[in-house]
């Protein structure tokens, strides 16, 4: 707490503080909210330089696309918001101490977060944000951004490094995620489809948020989506890894970590509502060929989750945060369960996907 304190001091801020609490559940990183006098709050997080290890880049990223999002809402009258940066008392964006990097800051005030969706509106507000975000970020060059961490929602990436994960895991853990490991293989053809239409430049570059799942909004009290939060992954990408992330996270049934797979369904109300809010901000930006694409980017982020979570219970759980020893393989069942359920419903999928946007190409 009194280091946590210290290091929050090293940043410009006019306030004593007064508390320091454990704040959200990320994977990675670890984040605190930091209450000051005179109800000032702020978000103090501890970057994983395990996996950010270029985190001048990765602030740059940040800096430039929340300065330009700050710039378009306030040009457009926009109700939503951004959290800006708070400078260190020696003029930088993050300052290193106790072992790790930290970076501070502004808190939106009157914001929840939400774990699971609950109505159709704060779906459809989900859907409306992160449109919104392709569209408001659509005026930055994509060369302006880097790509921090290489190859990150690449499907023969990730085949690779489960590959290798499969030739040196534990028998025991290999027998436990069996039934998984023929489900990838058995899926591989159509998966890495996206990935080579990437390849071939299908689809325009954009940026992309990378992270676009549920908890990285920001709701006020009705429901209203207010901002888009966590841009660690901010990079160029395509829109279908945006959109994928948010179908897996928005429109399951359940917690990316429940055990209940029967229950792990897609839920289609919540897909169209999703669809509603998303297509309102992106008709005058997407291409037909991306629109096309959306149902397979779906089936592609959730298939890219699974077998993420997958290589790590494979990797004995070296990156991900676990709560309990099964944690990453209970993880990569639901995700693979999620799909299932896609390709179930993948005919109605595409149909809510097209009528949408009042397309009648469906591929
Ligand atoms: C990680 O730490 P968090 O929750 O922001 C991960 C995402 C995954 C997500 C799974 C840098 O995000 O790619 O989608 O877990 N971030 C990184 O929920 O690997
Ligand atoms: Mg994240």
């Amino acid at each position: 707490m009194e280091t946590l304190k210290d290091i929050c001091r090293q940043f410009q801020i006019e306030q004593p503080v007064l508390n320091v609490y454990v704040l959200a559940s990320g994977h990675i990183n670890d984040t605190y909210l930091v209450s000051c006098s005179n109800d000032v709050n702020y978000v103090l997080q501890k970057i994983n330089n395990q996996v950010f290890t270029n985190l001048n880049n990765i602030i740059i990223n940040k800096v430039i696309v929340s300065a330009h999002l700050k710039n378009t809402y306030k040009k457009t009258d926009s109700k939503y918001q951004v959290a800006g940066f708070i400078k260190s008392k020696n003029d930088a964006f993050f300052i290193e101490a106790y072992n790790g990097c930290w970076t501070l800051m502004e808190y939106i005030p009157n914001s929840k977060t939400i774990d699971r969706a609950e109505n159709e509106k704060q779906v459809f507000e989900a859907g409306k944000l992160f449109g919104n975000f392709i569209a408001s970020t659509s005026t930055i060059k994509t060369n302006q951004i880097i790509e921090t961490l290489q190859k990150f929602h690449s499907v023969p990436f990730r085949f690779y490094q489960f590959e290798e994960a499969l030739k040196q895991a534990q028998a025991s853990r290999k027998t436990e995620a069996q039934a998984l490991i023929d489900f990838v293989f058995e899926l591989q053809l159509d998966m890495f489809k996206l990935s080579e239409l990437k390849e071939k430049n299908t689809f325009p570059l954009r940026i992309t948020h990378n992270d676009a799942k549920l908890s990285n909004i920001l709701f006020d009290k009705d429901d209203n989506g207010l901002a888009v939060i966590d841009l660690d992954t901010v990079m160029p990408g395509i829109v279908h890894f945006d959109f994928g992330d948010s179908i897996r996270s928005i429109c399951s049934n359940t917690v990316e970590d429940s055990e209940d797979l029967e229950q792990t369904t897609i839920n289609l109300k919540f897909y169209q509502a999703y669809c509603k809010g998303f297509a309102l901000e992106t008709t005058n930006i997407l291409t037909s060929e991306e629109i096309n694409y959306l149902p397979l980017g779906i089936k592609t982020l959730m298939y890219i989750m699974g077998l993420r979570f997958l290589t790590d219970y494979l990797n004995n759980d070296v990156y991900y945060k676990i709560a309990h020893e099964k944690h990453n393989l209970v993880r990569a069942k639901n995700q693979m369960a999620l799909l299932k359920s896609a390709i179930q419903y993948y005919d109605e999928i595409k149909r809510i996907t097209y009528s949408s946007y009042r397309l009648e190409n469906i591929s």
